[in-house]
C-alpha cells in the first residue's frame, strides 16, 4: 500500500512490495521485504554500506514505464535491464523515473543502495538518529503514455464566504511531435474540461480558478476530503489519470498567532521520529496507526516531522485524522563546517524541492521546516537559510516557515522565518528555573528580529529509561523525566506569549553510534521518548495527558 486512497483508474499501476533479492557481496542472495530496513535482518543488523536490492518483472505490451521509489536510504542507483536509469541522494523523498521503449518481455530492476557515512553525503551523517539502509518505502511501476501528468497542485482560499481553490496540472510531452489534450477536473462533483496543445518534448502547467460553494472545510476537529481527479484525453481517447486527495483550508500568521480558518490554534505537539523497533525506519501502516492513536489518546494535536520529510503514508493518516503537521527538510544540527560541505548546498535545495512538490496537497501540513539547529549563529549560516527560505516560499506561498533554533542569544536569522522556534532543555542540559529561563529566552526574541512573529517552543524533554525507576529521581530516571517535563509544561502552557510545543520526544529512537553518540545516549538510543521505541509508556505518559487534555 502506497496510500491511503487510489491515485490512479487510467494508469495501471503495479505496486512492486514484497520479496525482492538482496545481495551485500553479490555471492550470498537473500530475500529481504520491500518496504524495509535491511537491519531487520539479523547478519545486518548494524550493516552499513553498499547492497543490491534486485526484482524481476514481466510485461505483455511493449510501453514506456515510470518507476517510482517512495524512498531509498540513503542513496539509490537505479538499473534497468543493466542500464542506468536514475541516482537519487536522500532516503526521505519519493523520485521517478521515465524508461522508454520498453519490449514485451521479462526484466530486471536492480537499485545499488548505499547508507554509508562519506564526504559525498552532507545531510546523512552520524547522528542522533540513525541513518537505516534499504528501500525504506514504497516501489511502484506503470506503463505510461508520451503525454502524461506529471503532478497536480492544489491551492484552496476562502473568499466572499465561500471556499474556491486554484487546481494546477502540470504536464509532460516527451514525444516528439506537439500534441492537442483534453484535462478533465472532477472535484467536488464540479466538472471542467480545458485543452492545450503542448509543444514536442516540453512540459506545460494548464490551471483553474472556480468556486466551490458546497464543501466543507479540513479542519483538525472535522477533516473533510475530497478527490481530486484529472483525466488526461488525446482524440477522445483517456491516455493518463492523476487522483490527489485534498481539504479546504487556510493557514495564516496574524500577528503572533497561527489560525486555521480563521481560527486560532495552539499546537500542542511531538517530535516523531520515523523509527519503531525492529522495523527500523519502515514503520508498517498499522503501526503508524499505532502510533497516531497513542499521540492523540495523549492529547496531542500536531506532530513535527523531525528531521525529515515523512512517507506519504504517514502523512495521508495525518489529513484523515486532522493531525496538523510541521513537516520539515532533512537536516539536524550541522554546524558551519558541516553546512559547506560542498554538496549541503545542492542536498538541500533537491530535499526542499521533492518535499514541497511531493507533499503539497496534504491539508495537514500546515508549516514547512528547516535546517533543524543549524549554524544560525554565522553570517554564512544566514545566508544559507535565506536562500532555502526564499526556494520554498517560491514554491508555496499558502504555508508559514520556521525553522528550530538553539544558538540562544547568537541567532542572526529570527527576522526570516514567518514562525520563531526554539528549541530548549531546561532541567535537563541546563539545571535552571524554567520560567526565569523562558522569559530570558522570550526577551532575546524580543530584541533580535522576533518581536511581533508566533512563537512555538519546538522541543523540550528529558532522558528516561524505560523501567528505570529510581526513588533519587537521578537523570534518566523516569521519575526524573516525568519532574522535568512537568516543569516544563507548567511553564509553557499557560504562556499566552507562545502558540504551539512539541514535546522531544514521542518515542525512543535509535541512534549512530559514530562520533561517539553511544557515550551520551545510553543502549544507544535517544531516550527521551515519552514512550520508548516499541511505544511502551513510561511514567510522565499519564502527565503528558493530563497536561495535553486540561
Ligand atoms: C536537539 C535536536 C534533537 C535531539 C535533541 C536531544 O534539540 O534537535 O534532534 O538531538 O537535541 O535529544 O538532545
Amino acid at each position: 500500500m502506497l496510500r491511503l486512497f487510489t491515485q490512479h483508474k487510467v494508469r495501471k499501476v503495479e505496486e512492486l512490495n514484497g520479496n525482492w533479492e538482496f545481495s551485500v557481496d553479490g555471492k550470498k542472495t537473500i530475500s529481504m521485504p520491500v518496504p524495509g530496513c535491511w537491519e531487520q535482518h539479523p547478519e545486518y543488523a548494524n550493516y552499513r554500506g553498499k547492497a543490491t536490492y534486485t526484482k524481476k518483472i514481466y510485461t505483455n505490451d511493449p510501453s514506456s514505464f515510470r518507476l517510482e521509489f517512495k524512498g531509498v536510504s540513503h542513496t539509490a542507483e537505479v538499473y534497468f535491464d543493466g542500464e542506468k536509469v536514475i541516482h537519487h541522494y536522500n532516503a526521505y523523498t519519493p523520485f521517478s523515473c521515465i524508461i522508454p521503449s520498453v519490449k514485451a518481455g521479462n526484466h530486471e530492476i536492480k537499485v545499488v543502495v548505499d547508507n554509508s557515512f562519506t564526504q559525498e553525503s552532507a545531510l546523512h551523517i552520524p547522528n542522533d538518529y540513525y541513518t537505516y539502509g534499504g528501500l525504506i518505502r514504497g516501489v511502484c511501476i506503470s506503463p505510461i503514455s508520451d503525454v502524461y501528468i506529471e503532478r497536480i497542485q492544489f491551492t484552496p482560499e476562502y473568499k466572499d464566504n465561500t471556499w474556491w481553490a486554484k487546481t494546477e496540472v502540470f504536464l509532460y510531452n516527451t514525444s516528439q511531435i506537439k500534441r492537442k489534450v483534453s484535462l478533465d477536473l472532477l472535484l467536488a462533483d464540479q466538472n471542467e474540461t480545458i485543452t492545450e496543445t503542448i509543444p514536442a518534448n516540453s512540459r506545460s502547467s494548464l490551471s483553474i480558478k472556480r468556486a466551490y460553494p458546497r464543501v466543507e472545510s479540513w479542519s483538525a476537529t472535522a477533516p473533510s476530503l475530497y478527490l481530486l481527479q484529472a483525466t488526461l484525453l488525446e482524440e477522445g481517447k483517456e491516455i493518463d489519470d492523476l487522483i490527489e486527495r485534498v481539504g479546504f483550508r487556510t493557514v495564516e500568521v496574524k500577528g503572533n498567532q497561527l489560525y486555521l480558518n480563521d481560527e486560532k490554534v495552539f499546537l500542542k505537539g511531538f517530535n516523531r521520529h520515523e523509527d519503531h523497533g525492529p522495523y527500523g525506519c519502515a514503520i508498517p501502516y498499522q503501526l503508524m496507526v499505532q502510533d497516531m492513536d497513542i499521540i492523540q489518546d495523549l492529547g496531542g494535536n500536531s506532530i513535527r516531522t523531525c528531521h525529515y520529510p515523512n512517507d506519504e503514508l504517514f502523512l495521508d493518516l495525518c489529513d484523515e485524522r486532522g493531525m496538523l503537521v510541521w513537516e520539515e527538510n532533512h537536516a539536524r544540527g550541522f554546524d558551519l563546517e558541516k553546512m559547506q560541505n560542498p554538496h549541503f548546498d545542492k542536498q538541500c535545495f533537491d530535499c526542499n524541492k521533492e518535499m514541497v512538490e511531493s507533499h503539497y496537497n496534504h491539508p495537514s501540513i500546515i508549516i514547512w521546516g528547516i535546517l533543524n539547529e543549524c549554524a544560525s549563529e554565522t553570517e554564512i549560516g544566514r545566508s544559507k537559510y535565506k536562500k532555502q527560505y526564499q526556494q520554498i516560499r517560491a514554491m508555496d506561498r499558502s504555508r508559514p516557515l520556521t525553522s528550530a533554533t538553539c544558538r540562544h542569544f547568537t541567532d542572526k536569522c529570527l527576522d526570516l522565518p514567518d514562525i520563531v522556534s526554539f528549541n530548549m532543555y531546561t532541567g535537563w542540559y541546563q539545571d535552571m528555573s524554567v520560567s526565569e529561563r523562558h522569559d530570558q529566552e522570550l526577551a532575546w526574541i524580543e530584541q533580535e528580529g522576533g518581536a511581533g512573529k508566533p512563537i512555538i517552543v519546538s522541543e523540550f524533554g528529558a532522558g528516561g529509561i524505560y523501567g528505570f525507576r529510581d526513588r533519587a529521581k537521578s537523570k534518566w530516571s523516569e521519575e526524573r523525566q516525568r519532574e522535568i517535563i512537568e516543569a516544563n509544561m507548567k511553564v509553557y502552557l499557560n504562556d499566552p506569549r507562545i502558540m504551539g510545543v512539541y514535546i522531544w520526544q514521542f518515542a525512543d529512537c535509535r541512534v549512530t553510534e559514530e562520533d561517539n553518540w553511544f557515550a551520551v545516549r545510553p543502549r544507544t538510543h535517544n531516550n527521551k521518548g515519552i514512550v520508548d521505541e516499541y511505544r511502551r509508556p513510561k511514567l510522565v505518559y499519564d502527565t503528558v495527558k493530563q497536561y495535553f487534555n486540561r
